[in-house]
């Protein structure tokens, strides 16, 4: 029973305010007050158990995880599976693993809970790169981005636990250096590439810090996709609580994607664990306009209206402040020179003039 409570806890919504909005009132209400009171009876167990997609998840023992053809994810690189966790990457180097959903998606709205673990001996940035999760057109390709192919078209959402990004050029351009872990969600479209020295910065469309490295709680990460928003949660400090990371209204997303989880470890590395990933179907309440527009305006490219909101304003890389300096210096000797020749001629000529007069 303390399982499932716990289940319930989990699985329902901590901001019960989309629901609140979503659902129909009376219904949520009544939901929301059993979880504020605690008592969610086994009723509210199912309630929350219908919503789930076992299809689309994946969940101990993992047995829908393999190569019969039953299976509804696939295993590829170095993931292992053992009882308790996938395991996308041991703590080696330069490996690669994945699991990938078999089954198309066509759920317009999503939320998908995902358990997973990262340890390992690295000390203090001396470990990566980190794990990623996907809904892509594009699955069981090999790569660069998180053990992914890059020029991916759909979301992802990487945890990425080393700084690639060089420190100083990072402080010049933007004042300010991000903390690592940093969990950062990318639309990609087929031709935006992700950029692997700078940690996705240029592409990147919301994130924060994590800090879910050797940890001994356990760390949860939530994407919700309602209405064409997308958010982020954590939920990394053991506290059971989920934390804002990411909002993104007017994320357009096309159907029939797939989910995926992967990682990918070079010089440094981790062991990265998937332990779960929860996929619940939200049931909105939607207006006939709004599902006659979506109808009408089939997505077919992921696109996030007004992307011009998130291209990275960076300072000109210039002239550095010596260069600066020696310009000016030469340009003023420069001008001193050309003041002082106009100086000699202009008093030559006077000298001229007055010859000439007298
Ligand atoms: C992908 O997005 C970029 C940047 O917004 C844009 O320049 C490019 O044309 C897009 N590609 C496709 C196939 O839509
Ligand atoms: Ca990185």
């Amino acid at each position: 029973m303390a399982d499932a409570v716990t289940k319930v806890y989990r699985s329902l919504p901590s901001d019960s305010l989309v629901y609140l909005k979503t659902l129909s009132k009376s219904v949520c209400l009544l939901l929301v007050l059993c979880v504020l009171l605690g008592s969610s009876s086994a009723d509210n167990v199912y309630e929350m158990e219908e919503f789930l997609k076992r299809e689309y998840s994946l969940t101990k023992p993992y047995q829908g995880l393999g190569s019969s053809s039953s299976s509804h994810w696939d295993l590829m690189g170095n993931a292992m599976v053992t009882p308790d966790h996938v395991r996308l990457t041991p703590d080696l180097q330069s490996r690669q693993g994945a699991v990938w959903s078999r089954i198309p998606c066509y759920l317009r709205d999503w939320e998908l809970q995902v358990q997973f673990k990262v340890h390992g001996e690295g000390k203090k940035n001396f470990h990566g790169d980190g794990v990623a999760f996907w809904l892509t057109k594009e699955r069981m390709q090999n790569g660069p981005v998180f053990g992914n192919m890059n020029l991916f078209t759909g979301l992802g959402v990487f945890v990425d636990t080393y700084t690639n990004e060089d420190k100083n050029r990072e402080k010049r351009q933007t004042g300010t250096q991000r903390v690592y872990p940093y969990v950062s969600a990318m639309l990609g479209n087929g031709t935006l590439s992700y950029d692997h020295e700078r940690d996705g910065r240029p592409t990147e469309i919301g994130g924060c810090t994590a800090m879910v490295r050797n940890v001994n709680h356990d760390t949860f990460l939530l994407i919700r996709y309602i209405r064409s928003r997308l958010t982020i949660m954590t939920d990394v400090d053991g506290h059971r609580e989920w934390r804002d990371c990411a909002d993104i209204s007017g994320v357009r997303l096309p159907l029939g994607f797939y989910f995926g989880a992967t990682s990918i470890t070079g010089d440094l590395s981790d062991n990265h664990d998937l332990i779960s990933m929860k996929l619940y179907e939200l049931t909105v309440d939607k207006t006939k306009e709004e599902l006659e527009q979506e109808e009408e305006e089939e997505v077919t490219v992921p696109r996030v209206d007004n992307m011009q909101q998130f291209i990275v304003v960076e300072l000109e890389e210039g002239m550095s402040g010596v260069q600066y300096a020696v310009t000016a210096l030469f340009s003023l000797m420069g001008l001193g020179v050309l003041a002082a020749i106009g100086l000699m001629a202009y008093g030559r000529w006077k000298e001229k003039s007055r010859k000439r007069f007298y």
